[in-house]
């Protein structure tokens, strides 16, 4: 990491490649889109990239920066089976009203997410 940045990179809680649409976006309704997104959770935030290259925040903001993130303060999860015609589902809601669906085909690994997003919003309740 570069010497103005380093000890501020908040930490790396976990990286992988899921399956993720949006459907909403401030209470509105969106069209799906189902793509393959490299996903991040870092410190307060889900952030999103389209290359899986870039999971190191030290690389930020490198060859290829975030497409987007989301602040978990406040936002809800819930499993989302009733929503798409995939399984292993579940819905990520923020306190801005964007919604997004997130899956994989392997049912531990979305598992696994599931628990470590409702861990950091659950700490985030209690700041
Ligand atoms: O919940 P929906 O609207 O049935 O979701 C499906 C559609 O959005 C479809 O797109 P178009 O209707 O724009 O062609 C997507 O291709 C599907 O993937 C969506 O359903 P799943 O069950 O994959 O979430």
């Amino acid at each position: 990491s570069s010497p103005d940045t380093e000890g501020v990179s908040p930490e790396l809680e976990k990286a992988g490649l899921l399956n993720k649409t949006k459907i909403a976006e401030g209470g509105r309704k969106l069209r799906k889109n189902w793509n393959p997104s490299w996903v991040v959770l870092v410190g307060n935030s889900l952030v999103f990239f389209k290359d899986p290259k870039s999971q190191n925040p030290d690389s930020w903001p490198g060859n290829s920066r975030p497409e987007s993130s989301v602040d978990l303060r406040g936002a809800q999860l819930q499993w989302a089976d009733d929503l798409s015609s995939r399984k292993n589902v579940f819905k990520l809601r923020t306190i801005t009203g964007n919604e997004f669906l997130l899956q994989s085909e392997t049912e531990s690994l979305i598992r696994e997410w599931y628990r470590t997003i409702q861990n950091v919003i659950d700490r985030l309740v209690s700041l």
